[in-house]
């Protein structure tokens, strides 16, 4: 392999080209009318405009892309996350073009594409499912007569969902049918397929998914768990690794069920499977996503298994190096997510320059990021502007080393994600270990409570639970917000 045309914007473009410069690997960047100036575009060895704005009109166009890698000799692409990543046309398109495709088959992203195929091929394998139904449901009749064998409160799916798009709580019977019909014209407008089934509601799961590594010649490892819980409407909000619940032993039993899934589709290459975990911790197979993942870096800083090389060299038929015996959990690691959203205002997309960025560094901090100060945060793509992981000995460590690294972190021009990061750190739960799925929903109610009473006032049971002084709230002590108050607001100079 010499040459990889690098299909992606922002940071994961950038991520993928250092490890390519490491390999002595060529790169070329494509880019957007508004991504000229980005950091991945002066980073490559050449960069192509492909003209267009928005995503549809430039890092989606497949031919273009192809003939782009055609025109300048590449003979791989690697497609980052999102956009192509798990498009199978465009791994077939590819391969035709006797291109090499970093990433799995296109047989196996199609198979994984469809929730329900997946499913069907984890029952075959033994791997523990959440009780429901295992082909698509046809009419509101057949709905109610499993929802009433699994009992309420149920979850209608679509096929080709998945990462939460499509999903109905329904939770009597009641809503059933109502709920059913959305469903399906949601599946049919957002995927063009209105396949939906029906699974029980597991309450208060956990999200742990496992990260798999197999190679061409029938190799493969787990490369242990992320745990993903802290998301809000199923955006990743802060994902760590290892998980503090699971057990050695349950640990060991699902890494080999992600193995067994990921075999019995022939996976090559990088992969996550997703488990729901419940309150008794017991596992569900949920789905298998078939690209590298936002948050890969955690999982690379705990194994010290770099996930873009191995993506490398099973591309070119290498044998995987490692075994899973020579596989180790070190150390522990947490990603936030840092995205131009406004995080005191509904998590709306915060647009603008950013005047002052300046990233913090030092022990334990990695920031895969792919903007610099100076530059605006594009409307047309997704709005993260970083991702900072930070890296201790021990879970604790790590959480301080990330107080830290967010103090450092310093962001005017935009709005960010940082503070809700920061209140997340400082959340009694968060620190014990103690979430689920529901973290944000159960403790964040809309702002950054910015202001704690002194530890004296604290004892007379009255917190600041709002972020506007006028509306003084005294409540009974809330363990949880203990701690909780956020030192940004001090940090932050006004942009
Ligand atoms: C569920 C569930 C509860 N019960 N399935 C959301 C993302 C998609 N991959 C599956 N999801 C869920 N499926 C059953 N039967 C709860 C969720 C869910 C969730 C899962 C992982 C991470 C965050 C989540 C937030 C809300 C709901």
């Amino acid at each position: 392999m010499n040459k990889i045309l690098v299909a992606n914007r922002g940071e994961i473009a950038l991520r993928i080209m250092r490890t390519a410069k490491e390999m002595d690997i060529k790169t070329v960047a494509v880019f957007s009318d508004p991504d000229r100036n980005a950091p991945h575009v002066l980073f490559a060895d050449e960069s192509v405009a492909i003209g267009g704005t928005t995503s549809a009109e430039s890092y989606l166009i497949m031919d273009k892309i192809i003939e782009v890698a055609k025109e300048r000799g590449c003979d791989s692409i690697h497609p980052g996350y999102g956009f192509l990543s798990e498009n199978p046309e465009f791994v077939k398109k590819v391969e035709g073009n006797n291109i090499t495709f970093i990433g799995p088959s296109a047989e196996a992203i199609f198979l994984m594409g469809s929730k329900l195929e997946a499913k069907k091929l984890a029952k075959k394998h033994n791997i523990p499912l959440v009780p429901g139904t295992e082909s698509a449901i046809e009419s509101v009749s057949e709905a109610k007569e499993i929802a009433s064998k699994i009992g309420f409160p149920i979850l209608i799916k679509a096929s080709a969902g998945g990462g939460g798009k499509g999903m109905r709580v329904v939770k009597n019977a009641d809503e059933l049918e109502s709920q059913m019909e959305r469903a399906v014209s949601e599946a049919v407008s957002s995927f063009g397929d209105g396949s939906v089934f029906i699974e029980r509601y597991v309450l208060n799961p956990r999200h742990i998914e496992i990260q798999v590594l197999l190679d061409k010649h029938g190799n493969g490892v787990h490369l242990f768990e992320r745990e993903c819980s802290i998301q809000r409407r199923h955006q990743k909000v802060v994902e760590e690794a290892p998980s503090v619940v699971l057990s050695e032993e349950l640990r060991k039993e699902m890494g080999e069920c992600a193995l067994r899934i990921s075999r019995a589709c022939n996976y090559v290459g990088v992969g996550t499977v997703e488990f729901l975990l419940d309150d008794k911790n017991r596992y569900y197979f949920l789905e298998m996503n078939t690209r590298l993942q936002v948050e890969h870096p955690v999982t690379e800083l705990i194994t010290g298994v770099d996930l873009v090389r191995q993506q490398i060299n099973v591309a070119r038929n290498e044998k995987l190096a490692f075994s899973q015996n020579d596989l180790s959990i070190n150390g522990h690691a947490i990603e936030f997510r840092v995205y131009a959203e406004d995080s005191n205002n509904g998590f709306l997309p915060s647009t603008g320059t950013l005047k002052t960025y300046v990233e913090p560094n030092g022990n334990g901090v990695r920031v895969d990021s792919g903007y610099k100060e100076g530059m605006e945060i594009p409307i047309y793509y997704d709005p993260m502007i970083s991702k900072l992981v930070c890296y201790g000995a021990t879970r604790e460590e790590a959480i301080a080393k990330s107080k830290r690294a967010i103090a450092e972190y310093k962001i005017n021009g935009v709005e960010t994600t940082l503070p809700f990061c920061e209140f997340v750190l400082n959340h009694n739960s968060f620190k014990k270990g103690d979430f689920d799925t529901n973290f944000v929903n159960n403790y964040f109610e809309g702002k950054i409570p910015e202001l704690l009473l002194t530890e004296q006032e604290r004892n007379i049971v009255a917190v600041i639970t709002s972020g506007d002084l006028l509306e003084k709230k005294v409540v009974q002590i809330q363990p949880e917000l203990e701690n909780s108050v956020s030192n940004w607001k001090r940090n932050r100079s006004t942009p």
